[in-house]
């Protein structure tokens, strides 16, 4: 018997007839309800009805409990299909509580389906197209958003390795680095060419000094103020010292070949000019973050005409050219003209008088003493000559009638350059022939190849030197005056 007890909700969603909720006290004291079923429930129910009907267990059970319905009715509901009283069994309240609470859980379901649709999706959205947000929002390495998430990554990272570590480094070592300031100043090759440009135009010693200290060395900078103090620079002196070194450095000009190497803090040039046969070496020094000119020697070509010089009419052959014997007086057609035993030749370059015996040149009337405005030097020159000052090359000329020149020069030796050196230097020489070599009691000097240019200095003081050169007209390549020069060489004394 199924327990009346139990409360039965009588399916009626389609039903005509709703029984009125009755309490039977008298009977079973149960309480049947009749309530309005929820739609899933009545399906529940009713597939319930249909079990029961199934079950033969069952069966008679279900025909008490229909019997007892229609007892409660007082009427057998009609079996139409529009009459459907259905009791829940006792195992199904459950089931029917569950499925009666299945509204609001099914709610909840959806909603919690709806929730994480909503979180799929939005995940799925993300993933496809922010796939950075989501990483980053998840804190996870999505894949698939690795090659485009982590190459954007990576170049963030190396751009500051690759574009900023030079950047910083370069920047320190322009600071720091010798080798980068060099390479960012003006090359020593292109001072140099904007100092011998300006060596151009200098026109007096105040100028020089002035461009020495613009692109001179310490070294050449105290060098220059000592030349200052030892130069007057007011004096023509100091002037014809500056026209003097500016013949003695060449003009470059954009054809001149300059091979730079750079070591260390010094530069050297080696310069070849077009004529390929003057050179310089210029030695550029690193200070105070630039180059600066320390030195330069110059081999300038030594202008040889090629011509082959001979000697003067000499008709009695005594050494002394006729026109030699004019100046001194003596007997051209006699080698011995006082008839000492000594020819007039070797009288001369003794400093004697060939006309008279035991007698000095300097007493024979023919010749004075020449001693320079600064009483540096002496020597003995023809008084039939006339003279000139050269202030352009701090030089005195001596001049014959017919035009040959024999003249002395003074010359700063700004580099403290040794004689040898000098010798070498002037003449662009690469070794001294040991028979060029000459003393004094006051200097030492060596003669150049052709025998026309003495090169000497002071034995007091180095600090300058000379040149003792006869020049022989353009129009000849006659040697007239030999013997004269020989004699004049053989005069100086140098004072200083
Ligand atoms: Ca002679
Ligand atoms: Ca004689």
């Amino acid at each position: 018997m199924p327990d009346i007890n139990n409360t039965i909700k009588p399916e009626s969603n389609q039903s005509t007839v709703m029984p009125a909720p009755v309490t039977n006290s008298a009977d079973s004291g149960s309480v049947v309800q009749a309530q309005e079923p929820t739609p899933p429930v009545a399906s529940a129910m009713k597939q319930a009805w249909n079990d029961l009907d199934k079950t033969d267990q069952i069966k008679q059970g279900s025909d008490d409990l229909k019997n007892a319905i229609i007892g409660i009715a007082g009427t057998k509901p009609t079996k139409q299909e529009n009459v459907d009283i259905y009791a829940m069994p006792k195992e199904f309240q459950k089931h029917n509580t569950v499925a009666g609470s299945s509204g609001s859980l099914g709610l909840i379901m959806m909603s919690g389906a709806l929730l994480l649709l909503l979180i799929v999706g939005s995940g799925a959205v993300l993933y496809y197209l922010k796939p950075d947000l989501l990483a980053s929002m998840t804190g996870m390495t999505i894949k698939g958003t690795e090659e485009t998430v982590t190459p954007p990554v990576q170049t963030v990272v190396e751009t500051p390795v690759i574009a900023q570590e030079p950047v910083v480094t370069s920047t320190l070592e322009i600071a720091t680095s010798t080798e980068d300031l060099m390479a960012s100043s003006t090359p020593a090759k292109d001072v140099y060419l904007a100092y011998n440009i300006e060596l151009a135009r200098v026109n007096t010693f105040a100028d020089y000094f002035n461009l020495i200290n613009k692109y001179g060395s310490a070294r050449r900078v105290q060098q220059i103020e000592a030349e200052k103090l030892l130069a007057d620079v007011t004096s023509d002196k100091g002037m014809s010292t500056v026209v003097n070194l500016k013949k003695s450095i060449p003009l470059l000009d954009p054809l001149a070949k300059i091979v730079d190497k750079v070591e260390d803090k010094l530069a050297s040039l080696e310069v070849a000019l077009p004529d390929n046969e003057s050179k310089g070496t210029v030695d550029m020094i690193w200070e105070n973050n630039a180059w600066k000119l320390d030195n330069e020697n110059w081999q300038l070509a030594v202008k040889e005409e090629a011509v082959t010089y001979t000697s003067g009419q000499d008709r009695d052959n005594d050494g002394l050219s006729d026109r030699e014997e004019d100046l001194f007086a003596s007997n051209k057609e006699s080698s011995d003209s006082d008839a000492d035993g000594y020819s007039d030749a070797v009288e001369v370059a003794g400093l004697y008088d060939p006309n008279k015996k035991s007698a000095k040149l300097i007493d024979s009337g023919k010749f004075t003493t020449y001693l320079a405005d600064d009483g540096a030097y002496s020597l003995i020159r023809s008084s039939e000559w006339s003279q000139s000052k050269d202030n352009n090359d701090n030089s005195v000329n001596f001049h014959s009638k017919d035009d040959h020149v024999i003249k002395i020069s003074t010359i700063l030796n700004f580099d403290k350059l040794s004689l040898d050196e000098l010798y070498l230097k002037q003449l662009g020489l690469v070794q001294i022939d040991s028979g060029a070599r000459m003393t004094n009691d006051t200097w030492t000097g060596i003669m150049s190849p052709d025998g026309l240019r003495l090169y000497l200095v002071s034995k007091l003081d180095t600090s300058k030197y000379y040149v003792l050169e006869y020049k022989v007209p353009a129009n000849t390549s006659v040697l007239e005056y030999k013997a004269l020069l020989g004699a004049m060489i053989k005069s100086l004394v140098i004072k200083k």
